[in-house]
């Protein structure tokens, strides 16, 4: 067999820094902490079950969830590695009531900020269930130099620069876009690269799949009551009954749809009254993705998640995303019997 050389993620981003007129080098150097901290979380994850690192780590977020032990460990691993490379002025994260502020002389003057979910879906961990690490660019808005604010945090979703995920799964793959298309990078764990084996990814216009936590049925609005019958109507021109398809992993269900083409949906339901999914380094990343593959992502009023107007780091938004044609079909339903709890 004739051995394939594929592009690593490393020569990918120097060879499209030539799309950045601006590009100082500071975003590949952000990027190669982001890469160097999934390698480690990969390595980590694998041996969870061996190495003590499955279970609680004894505390709660702001959110009042229980953090595990390998929540704890992402989060550290990631803030580490973005603050030693001196690229980053400004992290928030899942795991951490504030943003964080990096004005240690060798981040200060720094032109991007940082919004990430270590490690999404860790409830998931302890049963080998694929789990991933959501990232969120932008730049700052607040002077180079001076200390980040509020206002760097709370920018629109179409603000961002770069959005992507990191799933740790049967195999691990990062998956990025800086607004030219979204690409897919397989981790080799022999080698320690990542090698570009989705290029320029794109999702169906429709697929076939519907992803929701049925089990909270009861407490959703009427509109999306009205769409998963619908997803369970026969008709052979939508190839329906779609098929449902849930792991109760986001990056994970978000990866499999994009590929397959399909809808998530996490809406308002009477537990969580704006849904579960939150806007700024969950849906906002997941959103930019799913449109730059061509896909759609929307609130439960129907408007695009990434026009929302952030008003805290940890606010939640009803979450809907995925083949365009499916998210029309879902507005409709919307439009009708509304989508708000
Ligand atoms: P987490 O950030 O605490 O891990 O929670 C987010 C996860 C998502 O990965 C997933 O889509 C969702 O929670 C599943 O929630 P549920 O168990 O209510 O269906
Ligand atoms: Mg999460």
């Amino acid at each position: 067999m004739k051995p394939h050389f594929m592009q690593t993620l490393g020569e990918f981003i120097v060879a499209n820094q030539k799309d950045y007129p601006n590009a100082s080098g500071e975003f590949s150097a952000l990027f190669s902490a982001i890469r160097l901290a999934a390698k480690v979380i990969h390595r980590e994850i694998n041996k969870a079950g061996l190495a003590d690192l499955a279970g609680l780590a004894g505390g709660d977020n702001i959110q009042g969830e229980a953090q595990r032990k390998l929540d704890v460990l992402a989060n550290d691993t990631f803030k580490a590695a973005l603050a030693a490379r001196g690229v980053v002025c400004g992290i928030a994260s899942e795991e951490e009531d504030h943003y964080i502020l990096l004005d240690d002389g060798l981040n200060t003057d720094s032109k991007y900020i940082v919004l990430m979910d270590p490690l999404d879906g860790s409830s998931n961990i302890d049963v080998n269930v694929s789990v991933g690490t959501i990232f969120s660019v932008y730049k700052r808005r607040s002077p180079v130099g001076t200390k980040v604010t509020d206002a760097d945090f709370y920018q629109r979703g179409n603000e961002q620069v770069a959005a992507g995920y990191v799933i740790y799964g049967s195999s691990t793959m990062m998956v990025y876009t800086t607004g030219q298309g979204v690409n897919g990078f397989t981790f080799d764990p022999t080698l320690g690269v990542f090698s570009l084996s989705h290029p320029d990814m794109k999702t169906p216009e429709l697929g076939q799949i519907y992803s929701v936590n049925e089990g909270n049925y009861v407490h959703f609005p009427d509109g999306v009551k009205r769409y998963i019958k619908y997803c369970q109507v026969e008709d052979a021109a939508t190839s329906r009954p779609y098929t449902s398809r849930y792991i109760g992993s986001l990056v994970s269900d978000i990866h499999r749809n994009l590929i397959y083409g399909g809808i998530f949906l996490y809406p308002s339901s009477s537990p969580y009254p704006e849904g579960k999914l939150r806007l700024l380094y969950e849906c906002n990343p997941i959103a930019f993705l799913v449109e730059q593959a061509g896909g759609r992502a929307i609130s439960g009023s129907g408007q695009r998640i990434m026009d929302i107007q952030p008003e805290s780091l940890h606010e939640r938004v009803p979450f809907f995303a995925g083949s365009r044609r499916m998210i029309e079909d879902l507005e409709v339903c919307l439009d009708e019997f509304g989508g708000k709890g």
